[in-house]
């Protein structure tokens, strides 16, 4: 039944399928699974490579490229939930790329129902770099996940033993806001306030400036470039301006091979 199902993930386009078990996955910041899904025995984790859009200095064709994945993702993950909903009398529930996220005081958007990069080692699909993302065997870095959890009973694949990362700090140097600078941690605050300037940190600082001006001030405020970015980003979701860790890991300069 696992084969049948990994291969009907792969003949939708995704990169890579790896299945894990609840029991194996272990992401202690993480919500317990039992608690939403309690009769979850599997987790189904997807594999897709990022595009070389990420390449481009421009961060609007970078984030588009990243939409067209989470796009994809998103179907891919319910055609899977219905099929095995469909042809194998599961119960199954989609864990997305990333947003929605609980909001709480406590977690502030930065811890999802599942943790994906836990979920990915733990099924066999890559191992945990410098620069705190997973490293796949064939795709490097430039690799994103969604996953299906289900009350299917499959066999988790094997987990890598191999460190595909080479130590070489490139992801440290490269990082604009230092948020690696601590290994095994990444500093969110840092991340976010260069990688999302205008999220919800960004827009703060807007609207607090905004009620302290006044009326010209503020007609000014609506009228420049800030507000119309916080405005896209806010109607995208969430807006990356930043790659550079994904980008500049030297296990991901590899191009698709032939027969891969
Ligand atoms: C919220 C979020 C963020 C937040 C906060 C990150 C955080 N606290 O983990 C911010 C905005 C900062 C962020 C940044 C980025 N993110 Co993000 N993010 C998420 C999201 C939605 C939730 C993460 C979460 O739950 N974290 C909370 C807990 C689980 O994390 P944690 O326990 O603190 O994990 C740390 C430690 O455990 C440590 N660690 C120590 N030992 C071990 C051992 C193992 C086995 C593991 C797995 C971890 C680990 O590593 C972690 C790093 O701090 C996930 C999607 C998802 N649902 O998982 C994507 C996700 C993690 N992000 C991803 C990406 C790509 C990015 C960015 C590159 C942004 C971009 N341009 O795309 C940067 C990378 C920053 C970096 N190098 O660390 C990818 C990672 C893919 C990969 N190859 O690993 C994910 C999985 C999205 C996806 N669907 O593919 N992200």
């Amino acid at each position: 039944m696992k084969d049948t199902i990994k291969q009907f993930v792969l003949d939708m386009g995704v990169d890579d399928v790896g299945v894990t078990t609840t029991p194996c996955y272990h992401s202690p910041l993480s919500p317990d699974l039992k608690e939403l899904f309690p009769e979850a025995k599997s987790i189904i984790v997807l594999a897709y490579r990022e595009l070389s859009s990420c390449d481009s200095p421009s961060v609007y064709l970078a984030m588009n490229g990243r939409m067209d994945m989470m796009e994809f993702s998103r179907s891919c993950n319910y055609k899977l939930a219905r099929y095995l909903e469909k042809e194998w009398y599961a119960r199954a529930m989609t864990v997305s790329f990333s947003y929605p996220l609980d909001m709480n005081s406590k977690t502030m958007g930065a811890v999802g129902e599942l943790s994906l990069r836990h979920a990915a080692v733990a099924a066999g699909l890559g191992v945990m770099g410098r620069h705190n993302l997973v490293i796949h065997p064939r795709l490097g870095t430039r690799v994103l996940f969604t996953a299906v959890m289900t009350d299917l009973d499959l066999p988790a694949d094997p987990m890598l033993e191999e460190d595909l990362c080479t130590g070489c700090d490139i992801c440290v140097d490269n990082c604009p806001a230092g948020a690696l600078d601590q290994e095994g941690k990444t500093d969110v605050l840092k991340c976010l306030q260069h990688s999302q300037p205008y999220g919800i940190g960004g827009s703060m600082k807007f609207w607090n400036r905004f009620i302290k001006s006044n009326g010209e001030e503020q007609k000014k405020m609506f009228r420049g470039e800030e507000f119309l970015r916080l405005y896209q980003a806010a109607s995208i979701g969430f807006q990356y301006y930043c790659f550079h860790c994904i980008k500049s890991c030297p296990v991901s300069m590899k191009k698709d091979q032939p027969g891969e």
